[in-house]
């Protein structure tokens, strides 16, 4: 009851900074998802009899790939495959489940923050044995192995139960499918001080943006911690998200922001993505930028049980501010900066170099597993908040009066045309030589390169990792494009000022931005390329 299929390599399953993305309709060619998976199986080395994990965020074709990837496992040697209930495992519990069950690794099917349904996104990402996404070298590989596929093996099986929690077989391969929530519940439980957060009374909202975090927020937030009902938000996981970006920024998380801004707000607001990866802090009446929250969890983080001993290092991707380098110093630990992805953390963390790693883009995690993971930034910011007593606010306030802040906004202009991005690109890769010593405006440029980063536990390069110009007294101003958008290019400008603590606290970004947004669009003639005056998202 095995069958091997012909088939013939398609030439777009590049994965990208998260895996392969495309969308629905691309997915829905035949062969496309079998031909990336059998791509994946065959660079997996010792797959015999080994433990597979699968499971995604619930979105349009969730339950149809997995069917797939489940005969495919059997029909490749796998000794057992762990799914989630309903084929549901949020991508910070996948890697858990992976990391616990010993796995050999994961498949883990999401487009993350992308819009989901028949006619928006899909994506399939390999984890590896340490929970974490295959690093570039894996990932090289299975891109060169879709290049030259010409078939892929898949048993025939009557129908796999996703929803029965339990056993069943394929020929030799068990499929188990478990619950998808106790054992990451379990583990957010040993790492924080639950005791302290429920007693502290605090009162919250998590908008769940009808994606996958939901039962694990009400799990967690309103049955362990006694967080009302209903603070969680649209915390039922959808299809299509409810016709909306699952992204928790200002822009896609408008409501609980608003909220949170107005007189009826509670202590704490929350948010997280798609897939569970990511999530927005929002105080009472104060947006924390994520970059800020990476830096104030991580002074914080010796208030956690898991924590206590201290970090062992902090981690940053290189377009993140600078904010927790800051913290890294004052607690006489190293900082790392690493290029965009979490990929490139799991090595860090691996070789216990890191504790805590984060990304400018709603990205926050530790070394409890090996993906970014939202609800645990949450729960570590409300043991900060219940063994502190402080507000959201309060806290941000003395961070910036003992560290100084770093202004920070980003800017994404969406839906360019491809040729016209990488024009803008190349043209300032060329000019990198002669911007140091130039000025725009009161800005001096003091330095300018293209991103290259050398891992230092295993010597790998990975070089044009983004533009950074470097203004002299720590502004910045770095340009990349997205590699995870299925639509064009997305060009994204991060721009970063600093206030040392005798500066500006209290100021607004925008206006304390406004001079380094007119520099990047001076240096990288954004308006010329791509003939926007104005980004489509600010974050
Ligand atoms: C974006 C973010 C990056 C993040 C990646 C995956 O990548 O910038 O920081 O790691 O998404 O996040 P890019 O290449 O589009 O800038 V998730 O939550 O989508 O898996
Ligand atoms: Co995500």
């Amino acid at each position: 009851m095995i069958e091997t299929v012909a088939t013939t390599p398609f030439t777009d399953q590049k994965p990208g900074t998260s895996g392969l993305r495309k969308k629905v309709k691309v997915f829905q060619q035949a062969h496309y998802a079998e031909n990336f998976i059998q791509s994946v199986f065959d660079v997996v080395k010792g797959k015999q009899g080994a433990t597979l994990v699968i499971g995604g965020d619930g979105r349009f074709l969730n339950r149809e790939v997995i069917d797939k990837a489940i005969r495919m496992a059997a029909a490749n040697g796998f000794g057992r495959v762990v799914v989630g209930q309903g084929g549901i495992l949020s991508t910070p519990a996948a890697s858990n489940i992976i990391r616990q069950r010993g796995a050999i690794g994961g498949l883990v099917l999401s487009a993350s923050h992308n819009p989901g349904g028949p006619d928006e996104d899909f994506g399939i990402k390999y984890n590896i044995a340490n929970g974490g996404p295959a690093p570039e070298k894996v990932t090289d590989a299975i891109h060169a192995r879709t290049k030259s596929i010409d078939e892929y093996r898949i048993a025939s099986a009557a129908s796999i139960d996703l929803d029965a929690i339990g056993e069943s077989q394929i020929g030799e391969m068990v499929i188990e499918v478990i619950d998808s929530v106790a054992d990451y519940a379990d583990l957010m439980q040993s790492l924080f001080d639950f005791t302290a957060i429920r007693g502290a009374e605090l009162t919250m909202a998590f908008d769940a943006m009808s994606a996958v975090t939901g039962p694990y927020a009400k799990e967690i937030l309103e049955r362990r911690l006694g967080f009302a009902e209903g603070s969680v938000r649209n915390g039922t996981p959808l299809e299509d998200f409810g016709g909306h970006h699952p992204d928790p920024n200002l822009v896609h998380a408008r409501e609980l922001y608003d909220l949170m801004m107005s007189p009826h707000a509670p202590d704490f607001g929350a948010a997280s993505d798609g897939d569970g990866d990511r999530n927005l802090i929002i105080g009472r009446g104060i947006f924390i930028t994520p970059s800020d929250s990476l830096a104030m969890l991580a002074a914080n983080a010796h208030l956690a049980p898991a924590y206590a001993g201290g970090l062992k290092g902090i981690a940053r991707s290189m377009p993140t501010s600078a904010a927790a380098d800051r913290v890294a110093d004052g607690l006489g630990i190293p900082a790392y900066e690493t290029p965009t992805g979490w990929k490139f953390f799991g090595n860090l963390l691996d070789a216990g170099m890191a504790t805590i790693c984060g990304e400018e883009s709603a990205g926050t995690g530790s070394d409890h597993v090996r993906e970014k993971d939202g609800l645990w930034a949450v729960l570590l910011w409300l043991n900060i908040l219940a063994a502190t007593g402080k507000s959201v606010k309060q806290i941000a306030d003395e961070h910036w009066g003992r560290f100084g802040r770093n202004y920070y906004a980003r800017h994404d202009y969406e839906g360019v045309d491809s040729a016209a991005a990488d024009a803008l690109m190349t043209e300032l890769r060329g000019k990198l030589g002669e911007l140091p010593g130039q000025s725009f405006g009161l800005l001096t440029v003091e330095a300018a390169d293209d991103f290259a980063y050398e891992d230092p536990t295993d010597g790998s390069v990975s070089r044009k990792q983004g533009v950074r110009v470097l203004f002299a007294g720590g502004s910045r101003v770095v340009f990349r494009l997205s590699g995870t958008g299925t639509s064009g290019a997305t060009l994204r400008v991060y721009l970063e000022r600093y206030e040392p603590v005798a500066g500006r606290l209290d100021a607004d970004t925008a206006e304390m931005l406004a001079e380094i947004v007119a520099a990047a669009d001076a240096i990288a003639e954004i308006v010329r390329h791509t003939g926007r005056t104005q980004p489509d998202v600010v974050t």
